[in-house]
């Protein structure tokens, strides 16, 4: 069998890694659709050396799509999925809109691809900085349990879109010629007020919410509960956006149930787990970097060591390209397995 395949919102930052991702998976496309919003309508892509010209994303757009990829903002993914899905097609969306809804899976292949046979439609793919952490926990937690997590981002401005990316270019080059620094989108585009993130740390990605958590940490806490199936797990999250344009990088202290386990023993369960890269030799400064994992798919585990004060806690550096692993590659990665399950 081939598959009809549609890319909403082609034209943004995690669209156009969608593209690349697409090119390079064995899914078997018989056609392609690149769709967006009237704004970039119009404009010409490439697909596997074929010109595609981006349509207005409709609701008709989707009649015959077999797998539709949606990363255009939640607005667009709560008007047109539905419609997709009416007309025949899996929904893999990269926005946060179904996300925490009880009929929609929510799924990182190496955590629980299983969830995918639940599907009604649509399948919610991630927030960038949940996957790379469940992708680096859930071989840890298989063998030896997790009771807690407490977890601080360092995130690039990728994750906030091209135009926060062009942002920090633009306030880089301010800075070093003293011209002046305007700041019109971090920390969140929607809130009141904007600071430069060039040669700054910001703690704050996404609104904040009532209980002072901004929304970026809801998600973190709530999505790695849905995707462990785990509601009684503990997990605490400060989000920080820092001045790398792509690599979030992550420091995760984690407790596990076992005893006598050994930063040794966590070491040769990431050494083979699916997905995962383990870069951790301190006499040779091996670590992960945020640099080094651009256009790469794994998550990057290094830094592993038992906490000195409590025996079943550990710390552990978690890097992943926030448009791939956090994004592209991992919504390509489950229409793979869609196929590969039989379940399209
Ligand atoms: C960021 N994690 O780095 C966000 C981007 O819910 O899919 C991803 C937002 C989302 O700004």
């Amino acid at each position: 069998k081939v598959y009809s395949v549609a890319v909403v919102g082609a034209t943004g930052a995690v669209g156009e890694q969608i593209i690349l991702q697409l090119e390079q998976s064995d899914l078997p496309i018989a056609t392609i659709k690149f769709l967006s919003s009237p704004r970039s309508a119009g404009s010409t892509l490439s697909f596997k050396n074929e010109d595609v010209i981006v349509e207005e994303a409709t609701p008709e757009s989707f009649t015959d799509v077999d797998i539709a990829i949606f990363s255009a903002g939640g607005s667009i993914s709560e008007k047109l999925a539905p419609e997709a899905v009416k007309r025949g097609a899996i929904v893999i969306d990269n926005t946060s809109h179904f996300r925490m809804a009880e009929d929609v899976p929510l799924v990182v292949p190496e955590v629980n691809e299983e969830a995918l046979r639940t599907h009604n439609g649509i399948i919610a793919n991630p927030n960038c900085s949940t996957i790379q952490m469940v992708a680096a926990l859930e071989p840890i937690r298989k063998k030896h349990g997790l009771k807690r997590v407490i977890v601080s981002t360092y995130q690039a401005v990728s994750g906030a879109g091209n135009l926060a990316n062009q942002e920090l270019f633009d306030q880089t080059r301010a800075v070093l010629d003293n011209k002046p620094v305007e700041a019109n989108i971090l920390p969140a585009s929607g809130d009141k007020k904007h600071y430069q993130i060039a040669f700054n740390a910001i703690p704050q990605i996404d609104v904040f919410g009532e209980d002072d958590y901004t929304y970026e940490e809801h998600k973190m806490i709530n999505e790695t509960k849905k995707i462990m199936s785990d509601a009684t797990l503990k997990v605490a999250a400060t989000c920080v956006r820092l001045p790398i344009s792509r690599g979030h990088s992550e420091s995760v202290y984690f407790e596990i149930d076992n005893d006598n386990v050994s930063a040794a023993d966590i070491k040769e369960i990431l050494s083979t787990a699916p997905g995962i890269v383990l870069e951790d030799d301190p006499a040779t400064q091996t670590y992960p970097q945020a640099l080094n994992c651009v256009d790469k798919r794994e998550t990057f585990v290094g830094r592993v060591r038992r906490d000195l004060d409590e025996p079943k806690g550990f710390h552990m550096w978690v890097v992943s390209d926030n448009l791939l692993k956090g994004a592209a590659w991992n919504s390509v990665q489950i229409a793979e397995r869609l196929v590969a399950l039989n379940i399209i």
